[in-house]
């Protein structure tokens, strides 16, 4: 269970700030959260599930052990939160062998998808296997999901987030680096011997997010993938040691006024960032960030509209102060009237 020693809304960070928002949920812990309203109205989080572990905190993610799935659902605004029961352990996913990190979800004709990354059977040079991703489906918002035999063919690295379009066509945004293994892709095989971090070409374009559109059976790659290029305010591709812009992690996708917003992680700087694009493929020109750095290393998030507002989802570590024991935050995300987001800072004071 999270730590009982929290003292809600007047608990202060290390620092001794207050938080702008409170856990969701304080009796499991629980990280990336990407949400989605259903068409019963009601908002659901399918989040990672973090789990006490003794390994270390390392560059490759070891401390994020997480095997199994729970699904959370606020039916209002403000209201409580439903923690679910399992939706998917990795014991009855067929081709994994660890670390069920963050997953997304989407809706098809009756039936769920729940899009999940873990490592296969396989082994590099530090004994893991590679990050792909896979699919499981359900009746059921909340689960169980039943897994595909076999990971999605062509996906690696981690990190899915899939963006139905009004026009029906969907998309997996996915990857990431360092731990997320998208720089052992660069020649489009994987490198079990590649960098553990990235490319280590500050002075090139930097490592891409990945985006392949899904088949009608919402199971299969359409087309290989390809990138989501980011570009700076003079039209070139954001550089690889461009650390407070270019893409770490936690692609998010969603469109307002017609326009798409590319949205991500840096990584090692800890921002939450956004791009703005005319199409699902971009590119997306940079546009600023939309969250400051949490207390905690890692920072994924969703951002959906939900009764006429837009609510920004996030972790931080409150509950723990551990950075492999997060727990998910909601808050609400404004637009300026030429669509850019003011900044949010994830404390007060
Ligand atoms: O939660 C495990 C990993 O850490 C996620 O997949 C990343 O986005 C980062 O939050």
């Amino acid at each position: 269970a999270a730590a009982a020693a929290d003292n809600g809304a007047e608990a202060r960070s290390p620092e001794g700030k207050r938080y702008l928002s409170q856990p969701l949920v304080r009796d499991i812990y629980t990280a990336d959260p990407s949400a989605h309203v259903w068409g019963d109205g009601k908002l659901y989080v399918y989040p990672s599930h973090d789990i006490p572990t003794e390994t270390k905190d390392d560059d490759l993610g070891n401390q994020y052990a997480m095997r199994d799935y729970r699904v959370l659902r606020i039916d209002e605004p403000g209201g409580p939160v439903t923690v679910g029961p399992v939706a998917l352990d990795v014991k009855d996913v067929p081709w994994a062998s660890q670390q069920m990190w963050a997953p997304d979800a989407a809706y098809k004709d009756g039936t769920y998808y729940l899009y999940f990354p873990a490592r296969d059977k396989t082994k590099d040079r530090n004994g893991l296997g590679a990050f792909r991703i896979g699919v499981a489906t359900s009746k059921n918002p909340m689960g169980p999901f039943k897994a595909e035999p076999t990971a999605i063919p062509g996906s690696f690295s981690m990190d899915p987030a899939v963006f139905t379009d009004a026009d029906g066509k969907a998309y997996m945004y996915f990857g990431g680096i360092w731990g997320g293994q998208l720089q052992r892709w660069k020649n489009g095989k994987y490198d079990p011997n590649g960098s553990d971090t990235d490319l280590k070409q500050d002075d090139k374009p930097a490592l891409s997010g990945q985006i392949a559109r899904l088949n009608p059976d919402m199971k299969t790659f359409a087309e290989t993938p390809r990138d989501v290029v980011i570009l700076d305010e003079k039209g070139k591709p954001v550089l690889g040691g461009d650390h407070e812009r270019r893409f770490f992690e936690a692609s998010w996708v969603f469109k307002r006024d017609g326009k798409y917003y590319y949205t991500y992680s840096t990584g090692d700087t800890h921002f939450l960032n956004y791009a703005i694009g005319t199409s699902p493929y971009g590119p997306f020109t940079y546009k600023g960030h939309i969250l400051k750095p949490v207390q905690g290393w890692t920072t994924h998030h969703s951002i959906v509209e939900w009764k006429g507002k837009w609510y920004l989802f996030y972790a931080d570590t409150q509950l723990s102060g551990k950075n492999h024991l997060r727990n998910v935050k909601m808050t609400e995300l404004t637009f300026n009237p030429d669509g850019t987001i003011p900044t949010i800072d994830p404390f007060v004071e």
